[in-house]
């Protein structure tokens, strides 16, 4: 039934995108994108390859065509209004001048680098490109304009600046762009939609064939795709599933990705075990854990999986514990099946019936007080293809710790139950303690990375803002929803107590960068860390970020060291 839809989708797709393709044609001089300068043949490029996030979602590729969604991009302001450029006269190797207050700020003209006729690329609004038209009068007048402009020479009415944006803006888009589709050739399985399939359904806004699509295959080796067929030999369940561990990881790492499009029984032994760990450089906290450390591991299976937990107690102080997971369909989420008291081992088993990330934790009463000892971590549930690649993922879960100093021993902290029911912590942290994810220990990627982060927001009281200061977050898989289309160019999302979201963006410019709860307060009582982006290649990109002197900290300043 779902093939018939995807076809019959398909079938009416093609035929729009033909007539589009026949109507844009018309209207877009086909050799415009060629002799574009590089720079902005890259952004057309990029937005041809699925927009400058780099999509792998795909339009036509390579043709000297530029696309109507590319011609979109170019003179929709994305590129006209971000890189300070309009309408003016081009040639090929410079980019476009500054806008000329006299024209009709819609459309950019291109001329041909040995070609005396100048070619209009494109008009902004959608009903220019539809319905505007070549050798309009206007447009007519616009080209005799831009004809009668000077040649911009690396500079004639150009700003520098402006001009190095838009080179480097589209050059550093393909570049992503090419890697990642490089990537998913690489990666892709057989059975996986062509580029165009993939591209068409999503435009049509195809969901059920879209985001998830496009999937991760990283298990190299030869012989028969592991993504589509488990090996014939591996141990299997009663039901005929393969027994597989679990991926599994202590935060800020994340398990590989299944790499699987069928289902297994996964196999994940969870301890909750007493641990005296640093909750600030200043203190220790006698936390209550799961495998000894805070956050608890980030479980990755993949929907339609069964989840085989196995839970050992092995508190010293002889506390019973138990797992609800957010991710389990049935009562208490797997929490009156996994409790278990000193010593025991429970075993209980839980089929995900929905992909999203979710948080799990200890909810043994009093659960409040379980949670404020860090028991929680979080369950990745891949949707059916996976999910995008991406260069570097990480775990972060946000917490709050109700304490007091402790009169017996010092440099120790205590639980006050009190603080918890007034809903004033002492600290609000990152995966467990004020300073994890700084000094020697902050996320590290390399510049071009694109970045995922698995955010949880453990509570067990306050709502998150998270932010990334110095960056905007390309997408956001908004409360872990990993269903629908995520939410695009968002500065700070909400995560709500016993909640989730997946982030993603890309670091073109090396530095330091700063996680934040932007509740901004809360960075005082640690609801901060970096993300050191180291350079590589050589280029700063001062295209996109520069200045006249070099930069300087404020005194004291905690969020741009
Ligand atoms: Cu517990």
């Amino acid at each position: 039934m779902q093939q018939r839809r995807k076809a019959a989708t398909l079938q009416l797709v093609r035929a729009l995108r033909s007539q589009l393709a026949t109507t844009a044609a018309e209207r877009i001089v086909p050799p415009a994108a060629a002799v574009l300068p590089s720079g902005w043949r890259g952004i057309a490029s990029a937005a041809g390859d699925g927009g400058p996030a780099g999509d792998s979602a795909a339009g036509p590729r390579g043709g000297p065509f530029l696309t109507w969604r590319g011609a979109l991009l170019l003179a929709g302001g994305a590129a006209g209004a971000a890189l300070g450029a309009g309408v003016g006269n081009t040639v090929a190797g410079t980019p476009p001048p500054a806008p000329s207050p006299s024209s009709d700020s819609g459309s950019y003209i291109v001329s041909g680098g040995g070609s005396s006729a100048p070619a209009v690329v494109a008009a902004a609004p959608w009903e220019k490109l539809n319905g505007g038209g070549v050798g309009s009068r206007q447009q007519q007048q616009q080209q005799q304009q831009a004809s009668a402009l000077p040649a911009p020479a690396g500079g004639a009415g150009v700003r520098p600046q402006a001009a190095a944006i838009a080179a480097a803006a589209g050059q550093g888009g393909r570049e992503q762009a090419q890697r990642r589709e490089a990537i998913g050739q690489k990666e892709r399985p057989e059975q996986q939609p062509a580029p165009e399939q993939q591209a068409a359904l999503e435009e049509q806004g195809e969901a059920e064939a879209g985001y998830g699509e496009e999937a991760i295959v990283r298990i190299p080796g030869e012989g028969p795709n592991p993504f589509t067929h488990p090996d014939p030999v591996q141990e299997r369940d009663a039901a005929g599933l393969p027994l597989l561990p679990c991926g599994k990881s202590q935060a800020p790492a994340v398990p590989p990705p299944t790499g699987r499009n069928w289902p297994a029984h996964l196999v994940a032994d969870v301890t909750t075990i007493t641990a005296d760990l640093p909750v600030s450089p200043l203190h220790r906290y006698t936390f209550w854990t799961f495998d000894g450390r805070v956050p608890g591991p980030l479980l990755r299976a993949r929907v339609g999986d069964v989840l085989e937990l196995r839970h050992t107690n092995k508190d010293r102080d002889g506390v019973g514990h138990n797992i609800d997971f957010h991710a389990v369909t049935g009562p208490g989420g797997g929490a009156p099946v996994t409790y278990a008291e000193e010593g025991e081992t429970k075993i209980a088993t839980f089929k995900l019936l929905h992909p999203g990330l979710f948080i799990y934790h200890c909810a043994a009463a009093p659960v409040p007080t379980h949670i404020s000892n860090g028991m929680y971590g979080l369950v990745l549930v891949e949707p059916e293809g996976g999910l995008p690649p991406v260069d570097k993922e990480f775990y972060v879960v946000q917490s709050e710790i109700y304490a007091t100093k402790s009169t017996e021993t010092k440099g120790m902290l205590e639980y006050s139950y009190v603080d918890g029911l007034d809903e004033k912590p002492l600290k609000v942290v990152f995966n467990g303690a004020e300073g994890a994810l700084q000094g020697r220990s902050p996320l590290v990627a390399d510049q071009n990375d694109r970045v995922r982060i698995y955010f949880g927001n453990a509570g067990p009281n306050l709502i998150s803002s998270f932010h990334v200061i110095g960056n905007v977050f390309d997408k956001v898989y908004r409360e872990g929803d990993l269903v629908s289309p995520p939410a695009r160019s968002i500065q700070t999302t909400l995560v709500p107590a016993g909640g989730a979201a997946v982030v993603e963006f890309d670091c073109p410019v090396p530095g330091n960068y700063t996680l934040l709860d932007h509740s901004i307060f809360r960075m005082e009582k640690g609801a901060i860390g970096f993300l050191k982006v180291r350079p590589r290649g050589g280029d700063r990109r001062r295209d996109i970020y520069d200045s006249v002197d070099p930069p300087l900290p404020c005194p004291g300043c905690k969020l741009h060291p």
